[in-house]
């Protein structure tokens, strides 16, 4: 992965109801990402922020159950556009969200640079509702479903017409929050998932290794990582805490085992809340996750 990284913010808060999370990229700025990665020999250009406007007005019949979805399908196609480009300029995308709706663009971008993208989703959530499904009708719960084709048109449209991947192309690490409908899609697919029981029954250096082989066919890998995938306890500054989530240890290995395998071509690290966090707690994880994933060692 020894290459050029181009890191890139998207202060998006309009995907779920907890204000804050748009203040993501800064904190995750503020603990150190930068010098943390040139340290490791990398260089790293940050392209700042995209912009996330709050259309006034009149809302559209979409908002009945896609709440903010204009300017969500708006900051997607943005997103979208700003990835493709860093991929065609030959950089590594490094995506700080923002909340998780944010994966509709920068995965839309990334895969048009791939013949089979392989996206590895690590959260504590399947994010593979639409709006017929939605308990929330928060789109954050929405992006997996969107970029496997499933969901509002103008959201699956994103970039380029139709689905991004296929389920067999996806990896969902850490899940132990599914709705009834993201229940019934993975098990009519067959996708892949490695929920808390499966976590704990094999070790996350085993699910690791399960991943890699699984998206062995796939020419690249887009890592989402929602880091309500770890445990509250060591990152308690999300929207959605859910108990009995993998540990800063363990993310620390899954994130080294990823490093070895070299296989990322893209990465985003999501749902940071500095509103709702200890001390910056939350986007120092991040920040060390990062550092662990671009091939930091420990000795
Ligand atoms: C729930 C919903 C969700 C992230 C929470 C929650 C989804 N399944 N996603 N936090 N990142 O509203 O769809
Ligand atoms: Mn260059
Ligand atoms: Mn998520
Ligand atoms: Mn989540």
């Amino acid at each position: 992965m020894k290459q050029k990284i181009t890191m890139l913010g998207v202060p998006m808060d309009l995907g779920q109801s907890r204000r804050g999370v748009d203040m993501g990229p800064s904190a995750i700025r503020y603990a150190g990402i930068v010098e943390r990665l040139r340290k490791s020999g990398y260089e790293i250009e940050d392209a700042g922020n995209i912009e996330v406007s709050k259309s006034p007005g009149v809302k559209t019949p979409e908002e009945e159950n896609l709440t903010n979805f204009a300017e969500v399908r708006d900051t997607s196609e943005k997103l979208a556009g700003r990835v493709s480009n860093i991929l065609s300029n030959a950089h590594f995308p490094l995506i700080l969200g923002g909340d998780h709706s944010i994966a509709i663009g920068s995965i839309a971008g990334a895969s048009a640079h791939f013949e089979k993208m392989g996206v590895i989703w690590y959260d504590a959530h399947g994010d593979l509702n639409t709006a017929e499904t939605s308990p929330s009708g928060n789109i954050h719960g929405m992006p997996l479903a969107v970029s496997l084709g499933r969901g509002h048109e103008s959201l699956v449209n994103t970039y380029k017409a139709g689905a991004k991947i296929q389920p067999d192309q996806v990896v969902i690490i850490g899940a132990r929050d599914l709705d009834a409908g993201e229940k019934s899609y993975i098990s009519e697919t067959g996708m892949l998932v490695f929920t808390m029981h499966e976590v704990d029954r094999l070790g996350l250096a085993e699910v690791m290794n399960r991943t890699i082989q699984h998206l062995k066919h796939c020419d690249g890998v887009h890592l989402s990582l929602d880091l309500d995938g770890l445990d509250p306890h060591d990152a308690p500054g999300v929207g959605t805490p859910v108990p009995g989530g993998m540990s800063y240890r363990e993310s620390h290995l899954a994130m080294e085992i990823l490093a070895e395998a070299d296989i990322i071509t893209s990465a985003e690290f999501v749902e940071v809340n500095p509103i709702l966090d200890e001390r910056n707690k939350t986007a120092e994880a991040a920040v060390a996750l990062m550092g662990s994933l671009f091939g930091e060692k420990l000795k």
